[in-house]
């Protein structure tokens, strides 16, 4: 299948298209870069070192033989993407390319706004730009859990849409109805805004669209980048990219207190790297029908508490924990049950938390131990400005400072 990867130079999207390629897959990464120069506007690197799009492409093509074109083009740049869609015309399109970390999307008015346009943008100008081109590819979209919110609702989540009785005057009908959004960030809010996008453009021009609900990623290698030093994967430790489990290894390994906030009490969905890149796979063959509605998945394999995890990596590993002032408006403790049985009945065998792959990031970080600068580590994007008060000093004492 022709191939297209919206966003394939980043931490998701790389190994996706590697999998997609080593598959036999004709593979075109679009990205316009932009986590890149967040990287600069930060001050912050990828714990790996990542070469650049192009090079990585050339040393896949050295060990497989396989291609990998990359395209270098923004979303936000509707003409420019109409033109492309015309002319390249994928049978699938895998669309990671938004701005996705919630404390980034918090930092400054700036950065909303940014996060709001770069990322509603990027997807309606796709489902415009399919429809205006009659591109009919299957669209699989990298949506997020934290559309459904984390208020402890005492039912496992449904995939996507819930189940509700109307009272009507003949007496009460069935419905399914998208699950009510409640995101707890700007980002989460842009994913929530998704949906509706998507809603719309499969009841109105029966795109094939599907939405992958997907939990917090760690882990860092997949089969594919493992075959060359080239090939390796981007590794975001800092406070605002960094994810949860993945900082709690980097921490470990170098000796920084394990940053749980507030009491820990948060629990979330999960899923490793390599299981997220199987997801895609199995999503791409299982696309919906046109004039189906959209087809959502929740991409996760299990939840766990944040003190948990804490708590685990510390007896591993022998680190400290340090419970922190939250910088987050987020519930202290919730509870999260998660249905997943589609993926599982897709043929999916979730990996998970184990200590030979937790282990093995931990040895990533000891490996580029020296590229990681300790005053990046601490969260300092604060939800609100009475938040922004009470999250001052870092735990080793130093002042925070943020970027605006
Ligand atoms: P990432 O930031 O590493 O990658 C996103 C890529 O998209 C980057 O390479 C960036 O340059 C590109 N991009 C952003 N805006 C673009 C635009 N306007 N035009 C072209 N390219 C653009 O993020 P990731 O961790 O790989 O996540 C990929 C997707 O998966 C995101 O949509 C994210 O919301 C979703 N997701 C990620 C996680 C996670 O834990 N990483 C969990 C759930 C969902
Ligand atoms: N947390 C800590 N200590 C830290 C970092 C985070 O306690 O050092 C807590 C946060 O307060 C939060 C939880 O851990 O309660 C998760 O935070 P996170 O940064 O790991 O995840 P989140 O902000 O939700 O975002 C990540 C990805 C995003 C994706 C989302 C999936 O960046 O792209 O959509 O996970 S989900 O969480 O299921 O919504």
């Amino acid at each position: 299948m022709r191939i297209a990867v919206l966003g394939g130079d980043g931490f998701v999207g790389w190994p996706t298209a590697l999998h997609l390629s080593a598959l036999g897959h004709e593979i075109h990464i679009v990205d316009n870069l932009s986590r890149r120069w967040i990287d600069t506007e930060l001050g912050v690197q990828s714990l790996t070192p990542m070469d650049s799009i192009q090079e990585r492409c050339r040393i896949w093509h050295l060990e497989t033989g396989h291609r990998l074109q990359f395209h270098f083009l923004d979303l936000r740049e509707y003409d420019r993407l109409r033109v492309w869609l015309a002319e390249h015309r994928p049978e699938a399109i895998i669309h990671f390319a938004e701005q996705r970390a919630a404390p980034y999307s918090m930092k400054s008015d700036r950065h909303k706004v940014y996060t709001v346009s770069n990322n509603v943008n990027a997807t309606h100008n796709l489902l415009a730009a399919m429809v205006e081109t009659g591109v009919d590819a299957h669209l699989v979209h990298l949506g997020t859990m934290g559309v459904y919110g984390y208020s402890t609702v005492g039912a496992p989540i449904p995939e996507g849409y819930l189940d509700v009785t109307v009272d009507t005057p003949t007496g009460p009908r069935d419905l399914q109805i998208l699950y009510p959004t409640r995101p707890g960030s700007i980002y989460h809010m842009t994913k929530s805004l998704d949906q509706i996008l998507f809603q719309f453009y499969a009841q109105n021009d029966g795109l094939r669209i599907t939405d992958l609900h997907q939990g917090i990623v760690w882990g860092t290698h997949t089969d594919q980048t493992r075959r060359h030093p080239q090939l390796v994967n981007r590794f975001d430790y800092d406070g605002d990219y960094g994810t949860v489990l993945n900082r709690f290894l980097v921490q470990a390994a170098i000796g920084y207190p394990l940053t749980v906030h507030g009491t820990g009490g948060q629990t979330r969905a999960f899923i490793h790297l390599q299981d997220s890149v199987r997801c895609v796979e199995l999503a791409l063959s299982d696309a919906p029908r046109a004039g189906e509605r959209v087809k959502i998945f929740n991409q996760m394999t299990e939840t766990h508490r944040v003190r948990d995890l804490a708590e685990m990596v510390a007896k591993m590993t022998g680190a400290r924990v340090a419970y922190l002032p939250n910088p987050r408006k987020e519930a202290d403790e919730n509870e999260l049950m998660v249905r997943n049985d589609q993926f599982l009945s897709l043929g999916l065998k979730p990996i998970t938390l184990a200590e030979g792959l937790l282990a093995e990031v931990v040895d990533v970080a000891k490996k580029f131990a020296h590229r990681i600068d300790r005053s990046r580590v601490p969260c300092v994007s604060a939800w609100t400005k009475d938040i922004a008060q009470r999250v001052e000093h870092d735990p080793e004492g130093r002042r925070l400072r943020s970027v605006s």
